[in-house]
């Protein structure tokens, strides 16, 4: 550590904190550190510096207060899953999925990468919550980083600070998370508005030892580590071996108009709308109906005494995609990031508010666009980045859940999961059982959209929408998942929905958004042994009549297109799911072969 360095002081005496800090600081060498208190004071100071740094431009405070615009390098728009890594000690404990390295060569890797990383930089201390400060389902990380983009957003995705500092007391257990985006600064030497290193870029988990280490990016869940990172990488696997489940599920509400509360999760891939169903306004025909926002992207569902599954958000924002969200598609989301939110890779209007594409029917005269050039409507190009996100603290959503702080979570009566499927999937069905719905799960599929790599419309596996962020080898989770089901005394029921099949004309067959509260409604009477169904090969399906069908003209024919079931086709696409399952063939519980072999006879 050299002598001319600065440090605020630490408001721990937690002795193993204290020394991971130093070691970190000794070999990243950076100029300061700074232990963040989480306070609003401390966030302006930081958002002042990196305005006057030209890193972030505050936006009007009139049209967006307290919020910020950010523009990324245009190498650092994304995550990285080609440098993504699991580094357990067996390659087999992290499968066939995931991008394996030995621990112990990777350690070394990084270290060379980290000597000196933070040169010229601030080392900022974040102290973070993943859940309820002090909730027995909660978990704490430490991450250090000298990117003080990732300090102010941090703040809104993660309870931050002092607090946490205080539970963690003098010896508690923390995940130790390392970020540097990788541009140490020489003396003199000026600095970039995104500094960044893409062609060294590595995401790496240790799996083992708890812990991560993160290095070249700024962005997302590449940077902000208690995200993708932690809170479903790293808790995947402790969830593994404490038996609960970390998952990439949304968390709501239903309300009925007898004021009977039920809480559901929801797994979707991407594209799928997962933060407009997350915060879904019902149809105002439909009166009594209420749905609440627990969370919109991760779960952690644990076991209580009695045996009954309870789920928190770990996070305490949302980090939306911008694109495609408006006062039409989803006005909670738009609520929640019109003050105290941090923009990333949008546009800037004349007026200094942010714009995207999908904002508004028609976009303004003149844009500043994600790269800083100045942007007309025929100008050809996009003024969003498609990835350009919206940080913003979930207290501002108007429908945040009543529980969302309640440190026992919300008990969870039914788990959906959805795809992008434009033929063949229908609206809606219930699976058998449990291990029938983690079959479900497992084989879930999405169609490619444009915005992903690869042909456009074609259906990708993407078990429980984990296939990224799994923290282990994914045939044992399927085994822990039929497991964890078993050791309830109440299994929540298990549902598959698909808001996007086409006619062959290639119009959308259901309306979606607010409508899909008759398919909520008909899921949590079904989780509540209420609501009638028939037997299908997939599974129990509404029959037209079983659907509140109040202000919304939806004949029986159009129905029975959107839930049709072609036997055919569908057994095709569940021999197909050998190539995805064969990866998986030498750990896959037998109890999912059965059920594939079971979906086939009822096929038949
Ligand atoms: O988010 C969506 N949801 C879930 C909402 C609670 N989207 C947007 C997905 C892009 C990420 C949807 N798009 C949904 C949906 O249910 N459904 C569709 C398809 C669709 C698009 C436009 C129309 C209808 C269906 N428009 C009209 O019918 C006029
Ligand atoms: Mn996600």
């Amino acid at each position: 550590m050299s002598l001319s360095m600065t440090m605020s002081q630490p408001k721990t005496e937690h002795a193993a904190l204290l020394k991971w800090v130093n070691k970190m600081a000794e070999m990243c060498q950076p100029d300061a550190i700074h232990w963040c208190d989480g306070s609003q004071e401390e966030a302006n100071k930081l958002f002042d510096q990196m305005v006057d740094k030209g890193m972030a431009i505050r936006l009007n405070p009139e049209k967006r207060p307290n919020s910020y615009l950010f523009r990324s390098d245009p190498r650092d728009v994304a995550r990285v899953e080609s440098r993504t890594f699991i580094c357990s000690n067996s390659k087999d404990d992290a499968g066939p999925t995931n991008n394996w390295e030995n621990p112990r060569i990777m350690r070394r890797r990084m270290k060379e990468l980290f000597k000196g990383s933070m040169r010229g930089r601030t080392m900022y201390v974040i102290p973070f919550s993943m859940g309820p400060i002090g909730s027995p389902i909660s978990q704490i990380g430490v991450q250090v980083t000298d990117s003080p983009y990732v300090v102010v957003n941090m703040r809104i995705m993660a309870r931050m600070g002092a607090e946490v500092l205080k539970v963690l007391g003098k010896d508690k257990f923390f995940v130790p998370c390392l970020h540097s985006v990788g541009c140490p600064l020489e003396p003199g030497q000026k600095d970039v508005h995104w500094p960044c290193d893409p062609e060294n870029t590595h995401i790496v988990h240790f799996p083992e030892e708890r812990t991560i280490v993160s290095y070249g990016s700024g962005y997302g869940g590449n940077a902000l580590l208690g995200k993708k990172c932690f809170a479903l990488r790293i808790a995947s696997t402790m969830a593994r071996d404490e038996g609960w489940l970390a998952e990439h599920m949304l968390i709501l509400g239903v309300e009925s108009p007898e004021g009977k509360k039920s809480y559901v999760t929801a797994a979707f891939p991407s594209a799928c709308g997962k933060t407009n169903f997350a915060m879904l306004i019902p149809p105002k025909e439909m009166k009594g109906w209420k749905v609440t926002t627990v969370g919109d992207d991760i779960a952690w569902l644990k076991p209580n005494k009695k045996g009954i599954l309870h789920a928190i958000n770990p996070e305490a924002g949302f980090f939306g995609v911008a694109p495609g969200t408006s006062y039409e598609t989803n006005p909670n989301a738009m609520e929640s990031c019109r003050k105290d939110s941090i923009f990333t890779n949008v546009a800037l209007t004349d007026d200094g508010d942010v714009w995207w594409e999908g904002m508004t029917e028609k976009p303004p005269k003149h844009l500043i666009d994600w790269k800083g050039q100045d942007w007309t409507p025929d100008c050809g190009r996009p003024s969003s980045h498609p990835n350009s996100r919206f940080t913003a603290p979930i207290q501002n959503c108007p429908c945040v859940d009543a529980d969302f702080e309640n440190p026992d979570g919300v008990p969870i009566k039914a788990m959906i999961y959805g795809g992008r499927r434009m033929t063949d999937m229908p609206l809606v069905f219930q699976a058998f059982n449990w291990t029938s719905g983690v079959y479900v799960g497992a084989t879930l599929s999405s169609e490619r959209t444009a915005a992903a790599e690869g042909t456009v419309g074609e259906l990708r596996c993407d078990p429980m929408a984990m296939l990224p962020f799994c923290g282990y080898n994914m045939a044992d989770y399927f085994r822990h998942y039929i497991k964890v089901g078993h050791s309830l005394s109440e299994i929540p029921r298990v549902f598959h929905v698909n808001w996007f099949r086409k006619s062959k004309e290639g119009k959308f067959l259901w309306p979606g958004f607010g409508q899909n509260m008759r398919v909520l409604r008909w899921i949590v009477e079904r989780s509540n042994g209420l609501g009638r169904s028939q037997e299908s090969p997939l599974g129990w399906i509404p029959h037209y009549d079983d659907i509140d069908w109040t202000g919304l003209k939806f004949s029986k024919k159009q129905w029975e297109e959107l839930m049709a079931i072609d036997r055919e086709r569908i057994k095709q696409q569940t021999i197909s799911h050998e190539n995805f399952l064969i990866k998986l063939y030498d750990r896959i519980p037998k109890e999912l072969i059965f059920e594939r072999e079971l979906l086939l006879c009822r096929l038949l």
